[in-house]
C-alpha cells in the first residue's frame, strides 16, 4: 500500500464559525454578536430578547474512553453550550487514504453525557456509611486538605506501600487525562513525589493472554494489522468481536470488511455468540462452548498430524517442543506436543474429533473439516479476542489458539497472524512524563480486595506478589480516578461491598469522576472532574490498523458547576505535600502540552504547528510498513531477529512454566503447564458445580455502553436494552418466553432482567452485556443486569486475573 503521509488530505477544513438557525433552540439562545452577521435566522419570536440567534464555534474535542478505538468529535457550541455532535469529516472515504475516523452512536451523544443528570457538581465528603451514597458539599480547600492530611498519616503509619492506584480506564486516551496504565496518570506523578506507592500488573482486559502468550512469544504477543488480511485466503476469529468491540470508523471492524473485500477472504467465526461481526458477514459461524477452545485446537492438531498438515519445516526452524527433535533437554520423556495430542503424553488421552466433540459442542465431522480447510488455505489470518482468555483457564486457552497458527506455519507472514489478536500502528507521540515509582512492590490488579482484607498474607508464590516474596501492608488508601472498578467492573460486587464498608481496613478512598457511578457511592472524598469537553488534551493510542492518529481536543465549553481538571486538583495537593515545583515544573495544562508537543514534533516531523494541529483537529499517518506483520523479521531470520523468549524461538514447551508450576503454590484444581493442554478451569463445562448451577454465564463487551461509560444516556439505553441471552431451548425447559422477567442467580448474588430468547447462543450458556449501572434494592437484588454481582473473585492461576467469563449459574422466571 502507499504511503501517503501526513495532513495534505486533512487541510479540508476545521474550527471554523458558521452560522445556524436557532429554530431548534428555541429560547435558549441568548443575544449575541450573531445578530450583525448575513444569514441569521430569527428564533422563535416571542419577546424581543428571544428574537437573537448566535454564532456557532465548531471545536474539536474526543471521547477518550476505553472500547479500543478512540473518536474526534466536532463539538457545535453556541452561547458556552454543546448543541449537537459530529465527528470527522477530514480525509476522503478512501482505503488507500486517510480515511474518516468516524465515531459510533456512544460518541456522538456525548452532550448526553456532558450534560447527564447524574452530573457530579462539587467536591463532597461521605456522611453516611461506604456506599450508601450519602454526601455532604465541601469546599476544594477542605478536600485537599483532607487528602494531603490523610496521604501523611498513612504513608508516616504503614509507608507509601499502603497506598494504592486502582485500575481505571475512562480517560484511556488522554494524554494530560490519561487513567490507565497507573504508572502513566498524574496520580502516579503526584505520589512519585511523596515517595511512590503500590503499582499493579495486568489489566481486566487481556491479563490472561498477557501472561500465556509471554511465554510463547516472549513479552506482549505482536498480531498483524488487519489490513493484512487482503493478502489473506482465510480469517478465522476466535472469540473476536470488532463490529462490537472496535466500532470506529478508524477501527478494526473497517479494516476487516475494507480487507476481505479485496481478497474475498472466507471467514469463520468460533464464538458461544452469534455476534454482530457476523451478522451475515461471515462465512460460517460455529458455536462453542465457553472455555474449551483448547479442547477444539487439540483435536484440530490431531487431524493436522493424522493428515501430514502440519508445518514441519516450521515446527523444526522456530520452535521449542513440538515434538522429540525440539524437547528441552529438561522435559520429562514425552513431554512434548505432538505426544500430549497422539495420547503418548502423561494423560494418555488422544485428543480426537470425538474426544472434544463431547467437550466443545462441535460435531466431529466438522472439527476434521475445520482442520483441512485451516492447514490447506494459506495464508491464514487466525485471531483472538480476549473473550476466550477471560476465564478461568485463560493462559492455557490464550497458548492453545496461538498453536494454531504455529502448527501451520501462519507466523510472520502476509496475509498470517501469530493467534494473538490484530496489531496496529502506532505514532511515537511523547505522553505527560510521570517520574520513577521508587517503590517496587506490584500486585496483579485482580487483587486489590484481597490486598485490603489480607495484605501482609499475600506472597510472591501464592498470590503473585512482585518486586518482594510478600506484601507487608495492607492497603490503607486508594485513589480512584476515571474507574468504575471499585465496584461495577470488579467481580463479585457484594463480597467487594462488604470489605469496602469496613472503613478501619481501607481508611481512605478517593474518587474522582463525572457521574455519580457506583464506585463514586463508596468515596470518602468524592472530587468532580471535567470531561474531555471542559479541557484542552491531546488523545491518541487506538487500534487502529495502519492508519495512526492523534487528536487534538479543544476546550469546547468551559467546566460545568465546580469541576476542576485532574492536572489543576493534583497540583493543588502536590502544594499541600510540599511538592509542588517538583510535580508542575512551573508549567500549566497547557503550557504542558506544548512542551511535549515540541518533543513529539521531533519524533514525529510531519506534525503541524501547534496552533495548525488545534484547527485541523486530527492528524494522520499510514504505516510506512504498508501491513504490519507480526515477528516478520524473526521469520526471515530467526537467528539474527531472535524473539526474547529465553531460547529466542516459539516455545511451545516453555521451561520457565514447568518451573513455575513445580514451585507456586496452587489451589485445588488450578493448572499451570509447560504445554498448552485442555484444562477446563472452574466454573466452566466440567465443573461439578455445575450440578446446583447448570448454566456457563459468559460476559460480552457491548455496543450500548463502554463497560459502565455511556451507560447513563437514556436513548442509548433504549436503542440496545440490558437483556440476558438465552438460547430456546434452554428457554423452554424454563417457561421462559422472549421478553419475560427473569431472575438469574448462583451463590453470589441475583439479577433480574429481561430475557432474550435467541438461537444466536450456543444451548447451555447465557450471556450478558458487561458494564450496565448497578442497582441493587433493599435486599441485594440488582435491576439493571450488573453481571459482576454473579461473577468470581477466584483469580486465574498463572496471571491471578479475571475470569470474568467463567460463571455457573441458574435461571429461572421471576
Ligand atoms: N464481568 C465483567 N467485568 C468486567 C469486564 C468483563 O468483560 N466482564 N471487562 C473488564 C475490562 S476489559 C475493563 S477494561 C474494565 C473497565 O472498567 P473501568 O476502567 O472502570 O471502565 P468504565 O466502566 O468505563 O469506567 C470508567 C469510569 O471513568 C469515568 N470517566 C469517564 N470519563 C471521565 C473523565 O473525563 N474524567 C473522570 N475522572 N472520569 C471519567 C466514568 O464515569 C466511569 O466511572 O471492566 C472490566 N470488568
Ligand atoms: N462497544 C464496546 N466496545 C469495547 C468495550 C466495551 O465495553 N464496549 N470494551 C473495550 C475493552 S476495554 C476491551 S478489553 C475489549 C474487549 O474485547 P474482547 O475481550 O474481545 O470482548 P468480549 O466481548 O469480552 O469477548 C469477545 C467475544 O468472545 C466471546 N467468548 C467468550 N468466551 C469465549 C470462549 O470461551 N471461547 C470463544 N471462542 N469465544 C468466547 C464472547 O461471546 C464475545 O463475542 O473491547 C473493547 N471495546
Ligand atoms: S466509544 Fe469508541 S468507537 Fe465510539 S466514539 Fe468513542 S472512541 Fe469512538
Ligand atoms: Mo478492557
Amino acid at each position: 500500500m502507499k504511503e501517503k503521509t501526513s495532513n495534505a488530505v486533512l487541510s479540508a477544513q476545521v474550527s471554523r464559525r458558521k452560522l445556524v438557525k436557532t429554530t431548534a433552540i428555541g429560547g435558549l439562545a441568548a443575544a449575541s454578536g450573531a445578530l450583525t452577521l448575513p444569514f441569521s435566522r430569527m428564533a422563535f419570536a416571542q419577546t424581543a430578547a428571544d428574537t437573537v440567534s448566535t454564532a456557532e464555534n465548531v471545536v474539536w474535542s474526543a471521547c477518550t474512553v476505553n472500547c479500543g478505538s478512540r473518536c474526534p468529535l466536532r463539538m457545535h457550541v453556541v452561547d458556552g453550550e454543546i448543541k449537537y455532535v459530529e465527528t470527522d469529516n477530514t480525509g476522503i472515504d478512501d482505503y488507500e487514504g486517510l480515511h474518516q475516523v468516524r465515531a459510533c452512536l456512544r460518541g456522538r451523544s456525548m452532550r448526553r453525557r456532558v450534560y447527564n443528570a447524574d452530573r457530579l457538581k462539587y467536591p463532597m465528603k461521605r456522611v453516611g456509611a461506604r456506599g450508601e451514597g450519602k454526601f455532604e458539599r465541601i469546599s476544594w480547600d477542605e478536600a485537599f486538605d483532607t487528602i494531603a492530611n490523610s496521604m501523611k498519616g498513612i504513608i508516616k503509619e504503614h509507608g507509601n506501600e499502603a497506598i494504592y492506584l486502582n485500575y481505571g480506564t475512562g480517560t484511556l486516551g488522554g494524554t494530560m487525562t490519561r487513567s490507565w496504565p497507573p504508572g502513566s496518570t498524574l496520580i502516579a506523578r503526584l505520589m512519585n513525589c511523596c515517595g511512590g506507592y503500590l503499582n499493579h500488573y495486568g489489566d481486566y482486559s487481556t491479563a490472561q493472554i498477557a501472561a500465556g502468550l509471554n511465554y510463547t512469544y516472549g513479552g506482549w504477543a505482536d498480531g498483524n494489522s488487519p489490513s493484512d488480511i487482503e493478502n489473506s485466503k482465510l480469517v478465522v476469529l476466535f472469540g473476536n468481536n470488532p463490529g462490537e468491540t472496535r466500532m470506529s470508523g478508524g477501527g478494526v471492524t473497517y479494516y476487516l470488511e475494507q480487507a476481505r473485500e479485496k481478497s474475498n477472504a472466507r471467514m469463520i467465526i468460533i464464538d458461544p455468540r452469534y455476534t454482530d461481526t457476523g451478522a451475515g458477514r461471515e462465512d460460517e459461524w460455529i458455536p462453542i462452548r465457553p472455555g474449551t477452545d483448547t479442547a477444539l485446537i487439540s483435536a484440530l492438531a490431531w487431524v493436522m498430524i493424522a493428515e501430514n498438515l502440519v508445518d514441519q519445516p516450521f515446527l523444526d526452524k522456530y520452535c521449542v517442543g513440538y515434538d522429540e527433535k525440539t524437547l528441552p533437554k529438561t522435559a520429562p520423556a514425552n513431554g512434548h506436543y505432538k505426544a500430549y495430542i497422539l495420547g503418548e503424553g502423561a494423560d494418555g488421552v488422544a485428543k480426537t474429533p470425538q474426544w472434544a466433540a463431547k467437550i466443545t459442542g462441535i460435531p466431529a465431522e466438522r472439527i476434521v473439516q475445520l482442520a483441512r480447510e485451516i492447514a490447506t488455505a494459506k495464508p491464514a489470518f487466525i485471531s483472538q479476542g480476549w473473550g476466550p482468555q477471560r476465564h478461568s483457564n485463560g493462559e492455557l486457552v490464550s497458548r492453545a489458539i496461538a498453536m494454531l497458527s504455529i502448527l501451520t506455519g501462519n507466523v510472520g507472514v502476509n496475509g498470517g497472524n501469530s493467534g494473538a489478536r490484530e496489531g496496529s500502528y502506532s505514532l511515537p507521540f511523547v505522553r505527560m512524563p510521570t517520574l520513577e515509582n521508587p517503590v517496587q512492590t506490584s500486585i496483579s490488579m485482580f487483587l486489590w480486595t484481597d490486598a485490603i482484607e489480607r495484605g501482609p498474607e499475600m506472597t510472591a508464590t501464592r498470590d503473585g506478589v512482585r518486586g518482594k516474596d510478600k506484601l507487608d501492608v495492607p492497603i490503607k488508601m486508594v485513589w480512584n480516578y476515571a474507574s468504575n472498578c471499585l465496584i461495577n467492573q470488579h467481580s463479585e460486587i457484594n463480597r467487594t461491598h462488604d470489605i469496602l464498608q469496613d472503613d478501619k481496613k481501607c481508611e481512605m478512598i478517593v474518587v474522582i469522576d463525572n457521574h455519580m457511578t457506583s464506585s463514586a457511592k463508596y468515596a470518602d472524598i468524592l472530587l468532580p472532574d471535567c470531561t474531555a469537553s471542559e479541557q484542552m488534551d491531546f488523545c491518541l493510542d487506538a487500534s487502529c490498523g495502519n492508519m495512526a492518529y492523534v487528536i487534538f481536543a479543544g476546550q469546547a465549553i468551559k467546566p460545568r458547576f465546580e469541576c476542576k481538571t485532574i492536572y489543576e486538583m493534583t497540583s493543588e495537593i502536590a502544594k499541600r505535600m510540599g511538592v509542588e515545583q517538583q510535580f508542575t515544573e512551573g508549567r500549566n495544562q497547557e503550557e504542558w502540552m506544548r512542551h511535549l508537543y515540541k518533543q513529539s514534533q521531533e519524533a514525529i516531523p510531519e506534525l503541524p504547528s501547534f496552533e495548525e494541529f488545534s484547527k485541523q483537529g486530527i492528524f494522520k499517518k499510514r504505516d510506512p510498513e504498508g501491513h504490519h506483520v507480526a515477528y516478520k523479521a524473526f521469520r526471515e531470520d530467526p537467528a539474527a531477529n531472535p524473539l526474547t523468549t529465553p531460547s529466542g524461538k516459539i516455545e511451545i514447551y516453555s521451561e520457565q512454566l514447568a518451573e513455575i508450576a513445580a514451585t507456586w503454590q496452587l489451589n485445588e484444581g488450578d493448572v499451570i503447564d509447560p504445554l498448552p493442554v485442555y484444562s477446563a478451569g472452574f466454573e466452566n463445562y466440567g465443573d461439578p458445580l455445575a450440578e446446583k448451577w447448570p448454566l456457563q454465564m459468559t460476559g460480552f463487551h457491548y455496543k450500548a455502553r463502554t463497560h459502565s461509560t455511556y451507560g447513563n444516556v437514556e436513548v442509548l439505553k433504549a436503542a440496545c436494552r440490558q437483556e440476558m441471552w438465552i438460547n430456546p431451548i434452554d428457554a423452554q425447559q424454563r417457561g421462559i418466553k422472549n421478553g419475560d422477567m427473569i431472575r438469574i442467580f448462583n451463590g453470589r448474588g441475583e439479577v433480574h432482567i429481561n430475557a432474550k430468547v435467541t438461537p444466536r447462543i450456543i444451548p447451555g450458556v447465557v450471556a450478558m452485556g458487561e458494564g450496565a449501572w448497578y442497582s441493587p434494592d433493599a435486599n441485594k437484588v440488582d435491576h439493571a443486569g450488573c453481571i459482576n454481582v454473579l461473577t468470581t473473585q477466584r483469580p486465574s492461576p498463572l496471571a491471578k486475573g479475571n475470569p470474568s467469563h467463567s460463571n455457573l449459574v441458574q435461571v429461572e422466571k421471576a
